[in-house]
């Protein structure tokens, strides 16, 4: 683990310089209006989850190359996330992949977790692989496969899920499916996805009754003609079709390129259907890429609308945010910090748009200054302001400098020797 006195250390040493960047910054942002203060307070409110398979080298169909000290297990796992939350406090929950990351014991696993001051996020089932003990294959999808057995051992498996995040205090199932056909004419597109419809259904009927159920769409791969949950018009519709705990999800991976992925947030926003987000960035497809490495633009704009929303009263319950990536070359600890600085970044942005001149601008038609005024938020230099939010929560002014110099990676690189029965982290 990180030593708080480390950081306290590490933090001292840069203490002049930070405090006269935040001084500078909260004067700048009084003579515009704004309370910093404020800002601050806002910006500490902002919580994402780090999934379980996060914490691992991911790797490419062609290779993987892992750096050594990798976590074993989920209880090593829940120890790097930890890590990761001592140093930028807005993670303290786990998204739980399973069967991946399954605990044997989910009472040890909690208690483990509570002692790590780590809790449960929404839980992650998976019926893109088949499992070993399983009498039916997913090789021609899930729940929308045409045999009903199959329909239901699929449905089993998410209740299943469930269950164990029951017992882990989650309160929310993300479902993303694979399903879907390689070649034209070898599915019904319409009867494929009425199937899905009614799976889901019968999963949402046994939902307790303060779960969410988020489903998550994604345009291509594995199935590269059509997949069943392809866009944000089929999630809405599932989800309408399932009831009102049930909404979407958005992976910002899962687009065809230049789509307007902010436009499709005001959308399901406006439908009332807007349930949570899987940050990544992406040049081509699902990339998975480190969070606002690519589009840190399109993340302000999602964030955006997210604070325009919340602002007006439009989005009434808060997101469930999560971490998607696959960390390939980078230390993934250090990738995970180094996203969640972008969303803090970007949250804080955000937070600075001036929505009435922003309003009055649109009011007028005058496209110039309703550009610039976004413009005059995303390009202020919030760091210190999101340095100045970590420190009063007890994290590090400099995660990934602090990280560095703690050696812990060295440490268990001792501690985690290679196992064989490790199974590498995939990214969904
Ligand atoms: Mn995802």
């Amino acid at each position: 683990m990180i030593n708080p006195a480390h950081i306290h250390d590490s933090n001292h040493s840069s203490k002049e310089r930070h405090k006269r960047d935040f001084e500078f910054l909260a004067d700048r942002l009084d003579q515009q209006g704004i309370d910093i203060e404020q800002v601050v307070r806002q910006l500490a409110e902002f919580e994402v989850a780090i999934p379980s398979w996060a914490l691992g080298t991911g790797g490419t169909r062609f290779g993987r190359f892992p750096g050594g000290g990798e976590p074993r297990s989920i209880f090593e796992k829940m120890e790097d996330i930890a890590v990761v939350q001592s140093l930028v406090r807005s993670t303290p929950r786990v998204s739980l992949h399973i069967p991946w990351d399954e605990p044997d014991d989910p009472q040890a696993l909690l208690d483990f977790a509570l002692e790590m001051h780590l809790g449960f996020d929404a839980v992650n089932s998976n019926t893109f692989q088949d499992q070993p003990d399983q009498p039916h294959s997913y090789k021609f999808g899930s729940l929308c496969h045409t045999e009903a057995a199959v329909r239901q051992q699929a449905i089993e498996h998410h209740l299943h899920v469930i269950e164990v995040g029951k017992q882990l205090g989650s309160n929310a199932i993300t479902v993303w499916l694979a399903d879907g056909s390689n070649f034209p004419g070898q599915s019904h597109l319409r009867k494929s996805f009425e199937r899905t419809r009614d799976s889901l259904i019968d999963i949402y009927s046994h939902l307790p009754d303060d779960w969410r159920l988020f489903t998550e769409h994604k345009p291509y791969e594995p199935a590269f003609y059509s997949t069943v949950v392809q866009d944000w018009g089929s999630s809405l519709m599932l989800a309408q079709a399932m009831g009102e705990r049930a909404s979407c999800l958005v992976d910002l991976g899962h687009h065809l390129p230049n789509a307007n992925i902010e436009q499709i947030v005001a959308r399901l926003i406006t439908a009332g259907k807007l349930g949570g987000f899987h940050f990544n960035d992406s040049k081509y497809g699902d990339d998975d890429l480190t969070t606002g490495s690519i589009h840190p633009y399109q993340l302000f704009l999602v964030f955006n609308e997210l604070i325009d929303a919340q602002n007006d009263g439009a989005l009434t319950e808060a997101p469930a945010y999560m971490i998607d990536q696959s960390h390939n070359l980078k230390d993934p600890i250090e990738a995970l910090l180094q996203s969640v600085m972008e969303l803090q970044q970007a949250c804080a942005r955000a937070l600075l748009v001036d929505r009435t001149f922003l309003s009055g601008y649109q009011e007028e038609n005058d496209v110039l200054m309703a550009e610039m005024t976004l413009k005059e938020a995303y390009e202020t230099d919030v760091r210190p302001l999101v340095r100045e939010m970590r420190i009063r929560k007890g994290g590090s002014v400099n995660p990934i400098n602090t990280f560095r110099l703690s050696g812990y990676r060295n440490k268990v690189k001792e501690v985690r020797t290679a196992s064989s029965s490790y199974v590498p982290p995939q990214s969904l």
